[in-house]
Formats: C-alpha cells, structure tokens, sequence
C-alpha cells in the first residue's frame, strides 16, 4: 500500500465554487484542503464523489438556537438538535445569537450561550449579540469588550414589545457599532403599525393565523428600512437588513445602495417559496406557517429575486426559529389563542440549501454559481469568515458537501431532525440533496447518518471586516468642518 498523501480525498466530483466548475479530487490534511488536482495521491480515507457536485458546506447566517422567546419560551432546539438538523442539511457553519432581554448582563448573556454551543454544537458557530438593553455599561464596557473577543456583529429589533429599542437607543447603538467596528444587524418593522393593526384585528374578533399576515401590514417594512437607513447614513455604520419580505423593502434598499451607502440585506426561504395563503388554513393549523415579518405574494417573492440576481440582497439565510405545534411552542397560549399569542418563527436551517439548490441548480434559477455565493461565499465574506469559510480554495477549512444532484425528497414532518416536529415545506419534492457533509475534514453526515459528536463544532471568533467599515462619509451635522466644529465621534472610544 502506498503511504497515505491525505488524511482524506474526496474523489473524482464535479466542484463548483462562486466563479468555477471544474472534475476534481480535494485532498485533505488537518482539517483543511491541501490539495484540488486531478489524480491526486491516495488518502487514509476515501470518498468517491463521482456524478456528485462537491461544493462548500453552507453557512446560515441567521439561526435562533436554545433561544429564550421575548415571550418567555425557549424554541424546541438545541444546539445540538440544531446543529444536527442544520448537518443533515448540508450546512457546516451557523451564526446564532446570544439574546440578551432587558436587565439582563450582555457578558453574562454571550458567556451562557457560549457555554450551550461548546456544549452541544457540531458544526461550526459564531454569535450575534442581541442587544434589547442598551444600558450605559452595555453601551460603554460589554459592546467593546465583546466584540473584542470576536462577536463582531449585533442586532437590534425595531419591533416586538419586550425587544424594540426605539429610535435615541437605536442610534446609541448604531454610534457604539461604529466605534468598535462591528456590523449591526436589524429586524426592522414599524413597531406602532403592527400593535395598532394587532389591536384592531383582534377586538374585531379577526384572530385566526392568517390575520397575522395582514397584522404586519406590508409598509411597516419599508417604513423602518427608510427609517433605520437615515439613521445609518447619519451615524455612518454599516447595516445588515435581515429577512427582507416585501417589493417595497427591495426598492428601499436598492435606491440606499445606489447612493453607495454601505447597506447589506438578506432574505429567507419562507419569502421565496410561501405565500400568505400557506396561512389560511383551518383552526390554528396556520400557526405552523407563522413568522415575522410574514410571507406576501408572488408578487414580492419576484421581486426579491429579482434582488437578488441584482446583488441588493446578497444572502438567503434561515431565520431557523423553531417552536413545536404543541404547548410547549406555538399552542403555548392554548387552543383560543389569537395571532398575537402565538409564537412567531419556524424550522428552516436543514431545508434552506435543499429548497434553493432544487430552485436555483435544479430549475437553474440563478444557476450554481449564485446558490454556492448566496449560501455560502457571500456569508463568510460579509461576516468575515472568509477565506477559512464559504469556498473551497487551498487552506480553508474542508467544509465540504458532496451533492447528489439527481435525488428527487418528497418533504414531509418526519424528514428533518430539527425539534419542531414539522415541516412547514411538507408536500413539495425537491431534487439535489446532501449526501456527504465533512466539517473541517471530519464526516459528520454520510447516508443519511450522522456521524459529529455534540460539542465537536468550533467557534469561530471574527472581527468585523471589510462589511463593518464605515465608509467615513460623515453626514453633515456629525462632520466638524460643516456642524460649527462640534467634535461628535469620541476618539477614546475609536470613532473619528
Ligand atoms: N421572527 C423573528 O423576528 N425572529 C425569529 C422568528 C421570526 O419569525
Ligand atoms: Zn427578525
Ligand atoms: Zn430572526
């Protein structure tokens, strides 16, 4: 026997990255890819990829994982179930979120999820910090000190009782981003429009599921978007736009990044393949399509891919939030529960990949190169995992997913890992489906076994990157040369 030139070769696939398309064998060593060559030497272990498409391991850049609802409840997952799922699916990378809620203690908050994730993770994992409490020691000390320790984004929410921060802490928050380089993050409705509808629905007796849909009327989106991007025009931070749902939302956003303002988004697969329809369901069945913002129409999912073709939303992200159709999540308030009781998120981080490869590499929908950039490359390249995620390129880490292209899934509740217990895609067949998945080398799913322990997924800490920057574009009443000479950037704290 030849002695081993690899401690694993993935064999003979088709590899495809962002840019290319090439018949190749990866070779393996330490965790990372030392070789991509034709013919290349034996490995301890081998992996035929033959009539495979052998292309980097997702990374889902908006996961709620073991997360504590504003509502009190935590979502059926844990790390481990999650991460599991989110295997299963082809995804190696995930950034969750350490939530903090009022009063609580940031550092304590990120310390208490870091110790979930070392716990059960089993693919790779990086933080958002929520940041609901923006107190002057999280503001001055926690924000500066984190994110020297590599939680280099955060997130804020403009809705949610318990969460939104409201306009003067949003801007505190966006001015302590800017001074420590992290990116920020935001979920962003009009609060007000979304209690005012709630309120009116509900005291007219419209409480079913489906009501939730219109209790998020479409323009509270691109009115927070308008609102939010002011903001960050004038604090000049850069910002991430998650789960963009609506026509509008994409036209905001377009016109801000025409203006060259640093404005990223992205969307998730419940605004591409549902419709509010999918709400309409008899009793609270609707419940298990319910998520904030909700699915539209048809009209709205073209309109974001079309942002999608265009580079103005450069992510398909999960929003993975998973809450069981029993008391224990989405009936928690009981069988009378009206829309606004109910908890808002659903499963989403082991189909993400499936359901875009079917739509995007199986129908050709944006073809190949755009499924590998949106699900992979463009997330480690904006939250600056990049270049030891989100390609496959000599030195990264072997995240690697070897593809059967031709595999046909009927999806039904049953056929994902995740602690839901359903699946709100059931019914739909999708073609291509993960059948290898190897995490910084190691095969952690191999068919339709898992093979990772809990614990095994390693955190990746990050600075903010090219993203974070600001573009030191001062809005005139922050810029001393045209504000009187008000010196406004506190140089102590980093700003300029
Ligand atoms: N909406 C959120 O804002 N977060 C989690 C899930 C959801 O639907
Ligand atoms: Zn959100
Ligand atoms: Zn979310």
């Amino acid at each position: 026997m030849p002695q081993a030139a690899f401690d694993c070769v993935v064999r003979g696939g088709r590899v495809a990255t962002a840019v290319d398309d090439f018949l190749a064998d990866i070779g393996i060593a330490d965790g990372t890819i030392a070789a991509i060559g034709r013919n290349l030497g034996p490995g301890t272990a081998e992996i035929d990829a033959t009539g495979g498409l052998v292309l980097p391991g997702g990374i889902d850049a908006h996961a709620h994982i073991e997360q504590l609802s504003a509502a009190g409840i935590v979502n059926s997952d844990t790390f481990e179930s999650a991460t599991a799922s989110a295997a299963y699916g082809g995804t190696t990378t995930a950034i969750c979120f350490a939530a903090q809620h009022v009063g609580m203690d940031l550092k304590k908050v990120v310390a208490d999820y870091a110790a979930l994730a070392k716990k059960g993770a089993l693919i790779d994992y990086a933080f958002h910090l929520i940041i609901a409490d923006p107190t002057e020691v999280t503001i001055r000390e926690h924000i500066p000190a984190l994110v020297a320790q590599g939680h280099a984004s955060l997130k804020v929410f403009m809705t949610y009782d318990r969460l939104a921060v409201g306009d003067e802490k949003l801007l505190d928050i966006l001015f302590a981003a800017r001074a420590s380089a992290a990116l920020v993050c935001v979920h962003a409705e009009n609060h007000g429009m979304i209690t005012w509808m709630g309120k009116r629905l509900v005291e007219k007796g419209y409480v079913a599921p489906k009501y939730h849909t219109v209790g998020h009327p479409r323009g509270c989106e691109a009115e927070a978007f308008n609102r939010l991007i002011t903001f960050a025009e004038f604090i000049d931070q850069p910002i991430m736009i998650f789960h963009v749902s609506t026509a509008e939302g994409v036209d905001v956003i377009r016109r801000a990044r025409g203006r060259g303002l640093k404005v990223f988004a992205e969307t998730c697969p419940q605004y591409l393949f549902m419709t509010a329809q999918d709400l309409d369901k008899p009793g609270l069945e609707g419940a298990k399509w319910m998520c904030s913002p909700p699915p539209r129409s048809e009209t709205d999912q073209e309109a974001i891919w079309q942002g999608l073709a265009l580079g103005d939303l450069q992510l398909v992200s999960s929003d993975h939030a998973p809450y069981a159709f029993n008391a224990s999540g989405k009936l928690s308030a009981g069988p009378s529960a009206t829309f606004k009781q109910i908890a808002n998120g659903l499963p989403g981080i082991e189909l993400r990949l499936p359901l875009l490869f079917d739509a995007m590499v199986s129908k050709g929908r944006l073809g190949l190169h755009k499924f590998v950039e949106l699900t992979a490359t463009a997330p480690a390249k904006i939250y600056n995992l990049a270049p030891r995620k989100g390609s496959i390129a000599i030195g990264a880490d072997a995240d690697v997913v070897v593809w059967d292209p031709k595999r046909t899934v009927k999806l039904a509740d049953g056929v994902t890992h995740d602690g839901a217990g359903y699946t709100p895609y059931l019914g739909r067949t999708v073609t291509g489906w993960p059948d290898t998945v190897l995490r910084r080398g190691e095969v952690i799913v191999r068919n339709g076994k898992l093979a990772a322990k809990p614990g095994s997924g390693a955190f990746l800490p990050r600075t903010g990157g090219e993203a974070a920057r600001p573009l030191q574009r001062l809005a005139p009443d922050m810029d001393p040369a045209r504000n009187f000479g008000a010196k406004l950037y506190d140089r102590e704290r980093g700003g300029s």
